[in-house]
């Protein structure tokens, strides 16, 4: 299985800083700092919390005004969008295709955006961007105007996408999660019959990254087909959730959800927001820590993502099963048992890896597939998720390790967008903004 590692450069951490900061600048176009700079040239929601994480430590007010740019991008209703597309084309699908503004007043005129969401992360962006420009006048204005955005972000996804108070977050479609092939989809995703109606297209992105490491033409005909859909109910929030044929509890998101809602309620104390939306956040957060503690399955130990379509849980087992990791809530024993896993040999401590970093499936699954996005490849920025959340839960030797082990892995500059958990080559994209940003945070924070 395991594939002769090609010998790579390693950089120094002055040399990488600068590297990361070069690949910063050219993703740059003016108005924003795109998620890569040609299979992602306009700004994704959850690249973009992380991109202005790392652009605190070089200019804070730049970071801010990049978290600004997507926050007004934010639709009427409280939505984030889960792209805000820049001028320019290249990449599919783009406004045209989506036609948000044409069908749904909710979304802006200007810039365009795309009609569906990504995962809640951007408080925990404020929280780091607050705390490492402490004093600047920028991160104020951002704290005072972000925080009320952030908090109808959050408003909106109780309402719209768990109308039911469950706790646990519906998407109504894998791009939505962030992981957009991962195997935990493939069965709801088998659900999904693109119609006779499907409008052709063209697919971009094969023509920047490799077709081995992209998602496949089926996969692709149903991400379409499932625009389609919303565009049939002019992206209403109410009527997508009731006639998508993709509809999964997704427990990562959830998970994300109460992490950050925390984290937004702690911002919101300490800036004077009104106590009733920070015991709101509160309370979102617990029931929906409770429903990532519900999700959690003892046969395999890990939590699941639950199928509202097909009323069932869904057990492949993929990084996401870490979930209460990250927010909390499992009762010690099974949390310790939960940690061990992760860094155990299914896992980061696999022998044959490149770095002990837990890739997107495990290399002892019968799924793993090492080149394939999120079939297998290590995405340093779900690790520098799991090593934030780690040093919040006070594990702080596990989240050091963690750090080193990605900063080995990225140590060339080449800012894989994901890369092989076997050998560390870079795949995907090179020069993801993201992949950039959490090098300089842990450059930082070393
Ligand atoms: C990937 O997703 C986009 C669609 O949103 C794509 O493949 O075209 C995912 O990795 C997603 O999590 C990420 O935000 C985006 C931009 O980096 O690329």
């Amino acid at each position: 299985m395991r594939t002769a590692a090609a010998p790579r450069p390693r950089l120094g951490s002055v040399q990488l800083a600068a590297c990361a900061a070069w690949t910063l600048g050219g993703n740059d176009n003016g108005s924003m700092i795109t998620a890569a700079p040609r299979l992602y040239p306009h700004m994704w929601s959850w690249d973009t919390a992380f991109i202005s994480i790392g652009l605190a430590h070089l200019n804070v007010d730049r970071a801010v005004r990049e978290l600004e740019t997507l926050l007004a991008a934010q639709w009427r209703n409280g939505m984030l969008p889960h792209i805000v597309f820049s001028e320019g084309g290249g990449y599919f699908p783009g406004p045209e295709r989506w036609g948000a503004a044409e069908l749904n007043s909710d979304a802006p005129d200007a810039p365009r955006t795309s009609g569906i969401c990504q995962p809640p992360v951007h408080a925990i962006a404020l929280r780091r961007i607050v705390d490492i420009g402490a004093g600047a006048a920028s991160t104020a204005r951002l704290l005072a105007e972000g925080w009320p955005k952030l908090y109808r972000w959050h408003e909106w996804l109780v309402r719209h996408r768990d109308p039911h108070g469950t706790g646990m977050l519906g998407i109504v479609h894998g791009w939505e999660s962030g992981m957009d092939n991962s195997p935990r989809w493939d069965d709801p995703y088998s659900a999904v019959v693109p119609g006779q109606d499907l409008p052709p297209y063209v697919r971009l992105d094969r023509r920047v990254a490799s077709a081995a490491e992209r998602p496949s033409d089926l996969e692709y005909d149903r991400y379409l087909w499932l625009i389609e859909e919303m565009r049939k109910v002019r992206y209403d929030a109410a009527q997508v959730v009731r006639t998508s044929s993709f509809l999964v509890g997704d427990v990562f998101v959830t998970a994300v959800f109460a992490l950050a809602s925390e984290v937004l309620a702690t911002l919101g104390k300490e800036s004077g927001q009104p106590a009733w939306q920070v015991r709101q956040l509160r309370g979102w957060a617990h029931r929906s820590r409770r429903a990532v503690v519900a999700a959690y399955s003892p046969q395999t130990g890990l939590a699941r993502d639950y199928d509202r379509r097909a009323n069932r849980w869904l057990t492949t087992r993929t990084i996401a099963g870490f979930a209460p990791l990250l927010c909390g809530g499992l009762d010690a024993e099974d949390e310790a048992a939960m940690l061990a896993r992760i860094l155990g040999p299914d896992w980061a401590g696999h022998p044959d890896l490149f770095a002990a970093i837990p890739p997107s499936v495990s290399p002892n699954d019968p799924g793993f597939r090492p080149r394939e996005y999120w079939r297998g490849p290590v995405w340093p920025v779900i690790a520098w998720l799991f090593g934030w959340a780690f040093e919040q839960r006070g594990w702080t030797d596990e989240a050091s390790r963690l750090r080193a082990e990605c900063l080995r892995l990225t140590g060339d500059g080449a800012f894989g967008e994901y890369y092989h958990p076997l050998t560390g080559e870079p795949l995907g994209s090179r020069h993801q903004s993201w992949t950039a940003t959490v090098v300089l945070d842990w450059l930082h924070s070393s």
